[in-house]
């Protein structure tokens, strides 16, 4: 009866172990390949890779989901996501490696190659890019191959009457090896009681769990038939005396978890060290006083009503949106970008200096992701200051379509092989399309873009704000599809014009009396005419509009409401310039925005 039980507990006695070996095992490959990337580049590390290859191929319609569910944690997620799958394919592949060592040690390497694949193939990527994860598979098999040696039955010489040491297999099912077995010899000798090739090395198995009871039986009856003839005297055989030995399992465990973690650490340390050199060397830049500096803000372009978003948004609040799992931190000083294409007579390639050096304007804009679903925070207002586009692109011999131009697309490029398109004609017509470096007195922060980001009043970001610039490409529409069109976003899209109620917040409750509803309307390049809100869908009440420096930024406005007990619903719509005012019908945001009006139910208490 104890023989089913015992061999049930031996089972999964060994298959935690084999599970945590396997866990032991990501863990190294993740931390030798955290060590290798500090040297080659950050963007290399497996998870990194394998995250940005996620997110290219994720559908629209997850991305969409994804965002509104996790908003900006969508990235922490996607990476918990990818290390919990790790987790659960490591935890087969020790299991894996407990009935074939082979099988589970090419299970591993497997993971290694399809990290260095994966980095390799990046935009951007190049082979360098596959060391980390090649590295880490190597660390991955090494961690697999000690461990699960290490959880090799134990088996040892014993002494057993001479009727019981006979051929008869000890595992058949006949119950305890006779009472009389006794171990002979401490069971500190597995090595020779191991015959090559081993049960894990997959050529004996024959689909019974490896718990070594067939193995006692080749530890086999005495040497040669010479005791046989004497019937009284005890013979030698090899019994299992341990599922595996723990002690030494544990020993290599804590060295494989122990030299992890301070590959990890010491990897994690140069990142960072990195990072705090980039970060230095950003904050030692100046950017030179803009020729064409903005004026201040016109008096009361800032309501100052409570939980209303401020006119300009300061640099730790504004909204990021970008692929980038990791923000990419680039030195200014060997920074260089190209402009060059169709109709481009002279090409063009600047440094940062180069770009500081010219002639620097500072505008007001208003930046908005077509992500951004209605009544979203997606939106945000900069001082930025940076190189009119226009000039640039005229130097370069560029002429837009309405001059017989051959090129309608400028297509953006960013150092991690981000595509941006942009209708050359938009950029080219007048507005304030600039290649900004520096964002409310500052330098732009690495996630805004750093050195040098485009932005062009009007477009939404996906087609025009393109951070962290490489190069400048003119083309056509019907050339190439740039990164969001080939994932069926509109290849063009002005901002269509919103209006967003930022107090009173949805289901606030509040008190009642004269109440101040506020928030901002955008029609950027476009402006804003008119604000109006209603309540429960009655007349529409004309908001207070706060001035603005430009048709290029939002407003803010406000709306004074004499608030009565129940429940309410405030609802708001803007007027644009040229005389649009918002539709009421709802539509998503893809592929070029969303439509509709924000609304906000409060209760007045
Ligand atoms: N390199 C790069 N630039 C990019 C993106 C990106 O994913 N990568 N996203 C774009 C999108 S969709 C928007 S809305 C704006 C957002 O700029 P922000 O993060 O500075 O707010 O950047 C644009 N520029
Ligand atoms: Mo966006």
């Amino acid at each position: 009866m104890a023989s089913t039980a015992g061999r049930g507990a031996a089972r999964w006695a060994r298959r935690v172990p084999a599970a945590l070996s396997g866990i032991l095992a990501a863990v190294a490959a993740l931390a030798t390949a955290e060590l290798c990337a500090a040297l080659v580049r950050p963007e290399a590390r497996p998870v990194t890779a394998v995250g940005g290859a996620v997110i290219d191929r994720t559908p629209i319609a997850v991305k969409d989901w994804a965002i509104r569910t996790f908003g900006s944690a969508d990235k922490l997620v996607l990476q918990i996501g990818i290390l919990t799958l790790l987790a659960l394919f490591a935890m087969a592949i020790g299991l894996l490696a407990l009935r074939s060592l082979r099988l589970g040690a090419a299970g591993a390497a497997c993971f290694g190659v399809f990290g260095a694949v994966t980095a390799t193939g990046r935009p951007e990527g190049s082979a360098p890019d596959a060391v980390p994860s090649l590295v880490g598979g190597v660390a991955a098999v090494a961690v697999i191959v000690v461990l699960i040696r290490a959880l090799r039955p134990v088996t040892g010489p014993v002494l057993v009457a001479p009727d019981a040491a006979g051929p008869r297999p000890a595992g058949d099912g006949g119950g305890e090896p006779g009472g009389a077995a006794r171990p002979s010899v401490p069971a500190d000798h597995e090595e020779s009681a191991e015959p090559a090739p081993s049960p894990e090395d997959g050529t004996q198995e024959d689909g019974t769990d490896a718990d070594g009871t067939r193995q006692s039986t080749r530890g086999g009856p005495a040497p040669d038939g010479e005791g046989v003839g004497t019937t009284s005297s005890p013979v030698t055989t090899r019994r299992v005396l341990a599922p595996f030995d723990r002690r030494r399992f544990l020993r290599a465990a804590s060295v494989a978890a122990a030299a992890s973690a301070g590959a990890g650490l010491v990897g994690q340390r140069l990142l960072r060290s990195g990072d705090a050199e980039a970060e230095a060397a950003r904050e030692a830049l100046t950017i030179p006083r803009p020729t064409d500096p903005a004026a201040p803000l016109p008096p009361g372009a800032d309501l100052e009503v409570d939980g209303l978003s401020s006119f300009t948004t300061p640099n730790k609040d504004f909204y990021r949106v970008d692929t980038a799992l990791r923000v990419p931190r680039l030195d200014a000083t060997t920074w260089r970008m190209r402009i060059h294409g169709r109709g481009v007579e002279r090409e063009l390639e600047l440094d940062y200096r180069d770009l500081l050096d010219r002639e620097l304007i500072e505008r007001d804009i208003t930046l908005t992701c077509v992500s951004n679903q209605v009544g979203g925070p997606y939106v945000g207002n900069a001082r930025w200051i940076g190189v009119p586009l226009a000039e640039l692109l005229r130097e370069a011999g560029v002429r837009p379509p309405s001059e017989g131009g051959p090129a309608d697309q400028l297509v953006a490029r960013s150092v991690e092989g981000m595509t941006l398109g942009s209708p050359v004609e938009t950029v080219m017509d007048g507005r304030d399309a600039m290649l900004a470096v520096g964002m409310n007195g500052e330098p732009l922060p690495f996630r805004n873009g750093f050195p040098v980001r485009m932005v062009v009043p009007g477009l939404y970001g996906y087609v025009s704000a393109c951070k962290w610039l490489s190069e400048l490409e003119l083309t056509t529409f019907d050339d190439f599809d740039v990164y969001w069109v080939e994932r069926d976003w509109a290849a063009e899209a002005p901002v269509k014009t919103q209006s967003r109620i930022d107090t009173p917040r949805g289901f606030a409750t509040i008190g009642a009396g004269t109440v101040p509803v506020a928030g901002v309307a955008w029609a950027q390049h476009t402006g804003i005419e008119r604000v109006e809100v209603r309540v429960d869908g009655g007349e529409w009440q004309e908001a207070q509009l706060a001035p603005a420096p430009s048709e290029d930024t939002w407003r803010q406005w406000r709306w004074d409401w004499e608030a009565e007990a129940g429940s309410h619903r405030l609802e708001v719509r803007a007027t644009d310039r040229s005389g649009e005012t918002q539709t009421e019908e709802r539509v998503g945001t893809v592929p070029d925005g969303a439509t509709g009006w924000h609304s906000a139910v409060v209760t007045v208490e």
